[in-house]
């Protein structure tokens, strides 16, 4: 595990000499992680309205990976929080949060409280839930608001609709009055089964009217407009301008009826296609200021938004334990799925139940989203590759390795 992260060291270094390192030092981060959000609302229509309208604009106005995955397990939004925060992968059995919680990770809080950053972290949920009091406590969190931080002002769903939420989530910043600022909301309204209250399902799904990819497109258009009303809530505030907001949806949406996709997009949907669309969550980053934005079209995955955070903030990668890359670096490396497929934006490796590298199948693709099966052994060096950084991951988190590797470092 040693020298597999002194390796990846070389990869996160090549960041420091790259646009962007330090450009956004001392900026507030605000990161939204969105309950089941899934890339292909994105840009979608129905019914002759866009699903999304704030976040396509708001795209336009940020740094857009279209082709970005979420990396989890069985440990679901606990895992995208651990991905993205401490920068591994989940385990193959169970969550981290509830299996590892006391264990030394180098997380996005705890880099961040080093710089001198207030860390909290916002769900409107029972704090006990995936065991976060125990591993945002470890996690150096300076505060967990939980659903008793939260007044039940807009009933949805699980608890407390996400417009509500949010406005209450800024309300607690700018109390806490403690700058600069590391923040991460977790949403909760688009949660299955996605069922709304009436007067917030402002669609016309027409044929998926009582289906659940009906209710979960209802959900993310609810979420949608909660985003915009935390966008106005932040610039009247007056947050906005110091904010590098990163927003991503956390995982799939466990609908697997392709029939109703078909009738959303309106075309029929191939198999490697459901397996892309199950893997695909935006990510966004709208940079502060005359903020930077564009399309970055490099795979990229959960485990490199903190070295991405890093990027933007100038904090040098080499004194922690990251296995993500900054996403807005030139250094190439592979998105790997925890069932051991991986993709690296030119193959797609979909591994057989087996585990055996030789009966997965390998697509290459094609800049225009295309895709075509070709020989296995063009994604058999990747699969190999993705087997050492699960093994890496699973060997760091179950033996508890941080701590001696820092040690040795010394
Ligand atoms: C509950 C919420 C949902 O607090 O985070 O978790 P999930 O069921 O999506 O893993």
């Amino acid at each position: 595990a040693k020298s597999w992260f002194e390796d990846r060291k070389k990869l996160q270094k090549q960041m420091e000499s790259e646009p962007l390192f330090g450009e956004y030092k001392g900026k507030n981060v605000l990161v939204v992680q969105a309950e089941a959000f899934q890339q292909f609302v994105i840009g979608q229509s129905i019914g002759g309205e866009e699903i999304t309208p704030n976040l396509n604009k708001l795209i336009g106005e940020s740094v857009y990976f279209p082709n970005f995955y979420h990396q989890t397990a069985q440990g679901r939004t606990s895992d995208a929080d651990f991905g993205t925060s401490c920068s591994m992968h989940p385990l193959p059995t169970g969550s981290v949060f509830i299996r590892f919680a006391g264990n030394e990770f180098d997380c996005a809080p705890t880099i961040l409280h080093d710089q001198g950053y207030d860390a909290t972290v916002y769900h409107a949920y029972d704090g006990s839930f995936w065991n976060r009091n125990n591993m945002y406590h470890n996690m150096d969190y300076d505060r967990f608001y939980t659903i008793k931080d939260y007044e039940i002002d807009e009933p949805v769903g699980w608890s407390l609709g996400d417009r509500s939420f949010f406005r209450q989530t800024v309300e607690q910043l700018k109390m806490r009055d403690n700058f600069p600022f590391y923040a991460m909301a977790i949403s909760l309204s688009s949660h299955h089964p996605f069922k709304l209250p009436y007067s917030d399902q402002e669609l016309k799904v027409g044929e998926l009217q009582g289906k659940i990819l009906g209710d979960y497109v209802q959900a993310a258009h609810y979420v949608d407009s909660a985003i915009g009303e935390l966008i106005a809530d932040l610039k009247e505030e007056n947050l906005w301008d110091d904010t590098i907001l990163m927003i991503y949806g956390d995982h799939d949406n466990s609908v697997y009826d392709w029939t109703q996709y078909e009738t959303l997009f309106g075309h029929p949907v191939s198999d490697i296609d459901k397996d892309r669309i199950a893997r695909q969550v935006p990510f966004l980053i709208h940079l502060p200021g005359d903020g930077h934005a564009g399309v970055v079209d490099k795979a990229v995955g959960q485990i490199d938004t903190t070295p991405t955070i890093m990027h933007l903030l100038g904090i040098s990668a080499d004194p922690y334990r990251l296995m993500g890359v900054s996403m807005l670096s030139q250094a190439k490396k592979s998105v790997v799925f925890r069932n051991g497929g991986f993709t690296d934006g030119s193959v797609y490796f979909v591994p057989s139940s087996d585990g055996i590298i030789a009966n997965g199948t390998c697509y290459s693709l094609s800049p225009d989203g295309g895709a075509e099966k070709t020989d296995a052994s063009a994604c058999a060096a990747g699969a190999e590759s993705a087997k050492i950084d699960l093994n890496v991951s699973d060997r760091v988190i179950e033996h508890d390795l941080i701590p001696s590797m820092r040690k040795d470092e010394q």
